[in-house]
């Protein structure tokens, strides 16, 4: 290793250790540990051509991986060779893998979701592919200034990439706009390449690799010489500039939909060449189209990649001459779609307008996929297109051999609502996949010293084979082992006060409070207000009794809010006010602390979730498709406090409803109560503390330079309070004061703790796909 290491620090950075900076340090370790990667990767290739297997391609708009290099190393079992490698060459491991950039290719849930799948889907030895963009500004890095939220632009490439492979060779020219000859003959009136770079994603125990593939937007004109020699540099680079814009940027918008255009030419940059790519491959083994659905499963994740159904069938159909009925039959035998939100904002359509300007012969192609589909369904009352729109959802169930939903409750409501028709009329294509992360990352790699306490007691079996977490449960016996368990909690919970300490002016966090974690994007479903408001009622609380014998917490939040969104900006601004306003108060500091931590990503994600012991899961029920971050926070040992939302549902099943807090409204109660004329002002009127915290918001309690700062807050939730922060603000305070109670007789807490963690292996990324595979891809793995 450490020759290995020596090696590319020389020939592939070009530097001595003398001169080499802990980037180029950091550079050689990931060029040395990718090699290591590279001959299991051609061989998972080999073999899935070898076994003539069915592969899986998982489409999607976003990829969150984070940093790559611990996870490679961990996932190849080189832990200790790197650290004494590093070690001799006078190198800090931990230094080192803090230095990588992450590769922020999501927004949140979804993204991530997809990098647990493609982690998953390898250490099952699925041969997969995933196929998104290559964005070279990743999510927006969030600063605090003032207490406000100011974005700035991410620059992860900035820096050479360590992990990916260029492949010039696999391009694609990806045409929009032009027109349509003979109803059939596109010709498209602009054009990119759409470049490949290949990064290997290798499984547990490093016995399979799989490919993210992402591709990058390049001219098909370099620049124009001409108008260079006369001077005009400029506009000689323009169509160049123009060209790469299509993979610029990550959208940041999380469960909002904008309808921009160069968002419509992203989705079908990205789509149309992993198609092509799809077919090339398809065709260099197989000489039937017939035989697609056979060999190749492809998974829409979300809406985004809805295109490449009229793609495919467009390339069946006019490139490879099929004929409709036959290209329509094969496409939707291959396509899959994933629904992730039942959020109206955040379904996709497109104005016909703009849809037809930009691809017009898709337009007249998915009218033609609407007519066949209404033919075989003459009950049918909707359509695809539909008030000038183009319903980005409707095309995509109509074109999937499955759809799924991410919780058992989201499925449900999904056949209840948004595809109530569709559902009626195809009773069958709907199921059911729960939500998966995966171990590795969120717990083996993240949580050190809770894995190798658990390592002691079970072996290793558990990383791969989750469930096994179950064979705890005996241990719980052992007073040691509860003891260890509390040790590690409170050593992760140093780390990060540590840290908090060092970098979050005025805040003084003792390990010895609650840790109470809300971290995910700022969004008014998720209700970070109806935490900060309870937050105040219970600093009144407090001061009005200080020494009523309270339990000191910790409360922290993290999160970005999509820039135009101002009401959660908002939200923002008035946590940063309230965490400024009582860590500075004397009285109640001891016992109550509040940050708002910058910057959330995936690095920060593994700093906190296993220093919590409690998470925040508090949306309003029916919103929360399923969540991700609650099963990560309960295999860490967190205690959950939340409402029947999502996947929460299951979460509270398997650990046991005693050792989850639950409160509020069901989806039906929340139906109902919205019907109530009055509903916010009634509950107000009916919560002395709701009422006084509003008021102390509304008054400018926590903003005396501007008193009327935060009362927009204040009216939308005693007013129209659309996600009934004032409804289940009463039985929210009565749970925590049930939290507070049980944490304060700490080993029953450590109990609890590790029984969500013993219980919580159900909630493996690798119990998900072997879902996927069985009920939706039809897939065998390899190994
Ligand atoms: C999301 C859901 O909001 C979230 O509940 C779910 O866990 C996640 C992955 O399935 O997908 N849907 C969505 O549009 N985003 C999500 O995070 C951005």
């Amino acid at each position: 290793m450490k020759d290995a290491i020596g090696r590319h620090l020389s020939y592939s950075i070009g530097k001595t250790p003398g001169a080499a900076t802990l980037r180029d340090w950091r550079m050689a370790v990931s060029l040395a540990i990718r090699d290591r990667m590279a001959d299991a990767w051609f061989a998972s290739t080999r073999r899935t051509y070898e076994a003539g297997a069915k592969r899986v391609y998982y489409l999607s708009m976003e990829f969150l991986v984070g940093r790559l290099l611990e996870d490679g190393i961990v996932n190849l079992r080189l832990e200790e060779r790197v650290s004494e490698a590093l070690a001799e060459l006078g190198q800090d491991y931990a230094e080192v893998i803090a230095d990588e950039p992450d590769a922020a290719l999501g927004n949140g849930g979804l993204g991530r979701l997809a990098a647990c799948y493609l982690e998953s889907m390898s250490t099952l030895g699925c041969p997969a592919y995933g196929y998104g963009i290559r964005y070279e500004h990743g999510l927006f890095r969030q600063q605090i200034v003032d207490g406000r939220q100011v974005e700035r632009p991410e620059t992860w490439l900035q820096q050479p990439h360590a992990w990916e492979f260029e492949r010039p060779e696999s391009r694609y020219e990806i045409g929009f706009g032009g027109s349509v000859r003979d109803g059939t003959v596109w010709t498209p009136g602009e054009s990119v390449w759409a470049e490949a770079f290949d990064t290997p994603v290798a499984g547990w125990n490093g016995r399979w690799v799989n490919t993210l593939r992402l591709w990058s937007a390049k001219p098909t004109e370099p620049f124009d010489l001409d108008r260079f020699n006369r001077g005009e540099y400029a506009a000689a680079a323009e169509s160049e500039a123009l060209a790469r814009t299509i993979s610029r940027v990550l959208y940041p918008d999380d469960t909002t939909e904008q309808g921009k255009e160069l968002r419509l030419k992203q989705e079908y940059f990205f789509s149309a060449a992993s198609i092509r790519d799809i077919l090339r491959r398809f065709e260099s083994q197989f000489s039937d189209l017939r035989q697609l659905p056979e060999k190749v499963a492809i998974q829409l994740n979300d809406t985004h990649p809805a295109i490449a159904g009229p793609e495919l069938v467009r390339l069946l159909c006019d490139e490879k001459g099929l004929d409709f009925d036959e290209a329509l039959q094969i496409a939707q035998g291959t396509l899959n779609y994933t629904n992730h939100t039942l959020l109206p904002e955040a379904l996709e359509h497109w104005p016909e307008g703009l849809f037809g300007r930009l691809l017009p012969r898709h337009l007249a192609i998915i009218d033609r996929i609407d007519h066949a589909h209404a033919k075989a369904n003459p009950s049918r009352t909707s359509s695809v297109r539909d008030h000038g729109q183009v319903k980005m959802g409707e095309l995509s169930f109509i074109m999937a051999n499955r759809v799924n939903g991410v919780s058992a409750l989201h499925t449900e409501l999904m056949k209840s609502t948004v595809f109530a028709e569709l559902h009626r009329l195809h009773p069958e294509r709907i199921v059911n996949q729960t939500n998966g992360v995966t171990p590795r990352r969120w717990l083996l790699s993240c949580n050190r010293r809770l894995s190798t306490l658990i390592e002691e007691r079970l072996g290793l079996g558990w990383v791969d084979d989750l469930e096994q977490l179950h064979d705890l449960e005996p241990h719980l016996d052992d007073p040691a082992f509860l003891d260890a368990y509390a040790a590690a909690k409170t050593a992760n919970k140093a780390d990060l006060a540590d840290w908090m300490n060092r970098t979050q002016e005025g805040l003084t966090a003792d390990p010895a409070m609650m840790f109470d974690v809300q971290i995910k994007r700022i969004h008014e479903y998720k209700r970070q207000h109806l935490n900060i408001l309870e937050t105040i009622a219970l600093w009144q609380a407090m001061r009005d009794a200080p020494n009523a014998g309270w339990t000191p917490r910790l409360k922290l939040f993290a999160g970005k809010a999509a820039p135009g969104y101002v009401f959660a900006k908002e939200i923002i601004h008035l946590i940063n006010a309230v965490a400024k306003v009582v860590n500075a108060d004397k009285i109640t500091n001891k016992m109550l602390q509040v940050a708002f931590l910058p910057n959330y990503n995936v690095s920060l994600a593994e700093k906190l979730i296993p220093a919590a012991d409690l998470s925040e899961q508090i949306s309003t029920a029916g919103k929360e498709a399923s969540g991700t971050g609650n099963m990560k926070f309960a295999l860490n040992g967190a205690l959950t406090i939340g409402t029947l939302d999502g996947a929460n549902v299951e979460i509270r099943d398997r650990v046991g409803a005693e050792n989850f807090f639950l409160f509020g409204m069901t989806t039906d109660e929340v139906d109902q109560r919205r019907a109530i004329p009055d509903h916010a002002a009634k509950a107000v009127e009916a919560d002395s503390r709701l009422a006084r915290a509003l008021a102390a918001v509304r008054d400018g309690r926590f903003s005396p330079e501007d008193p009327g700062l935060f009362r927009g807050i204040a009216d939308n939730i005693s007013g129209p309070d659309y996600f009934l922060v004032a409804s289940d603000f009463s039985d929210y305070w009565r749970a925590q004061r049930e939290v507070d109670g049980a944490f304060a007789n700490a080993g029953d807490w450590t109990r609890r703790a590790a029984l969500n963690t013993a219980r919580s292996g159900w909630f493996s990324s690798d119990r998900a796909i072997r879902g996927y595979l069985d009920d939706i891809w039809g897939a065998e793995t390899l190994l």
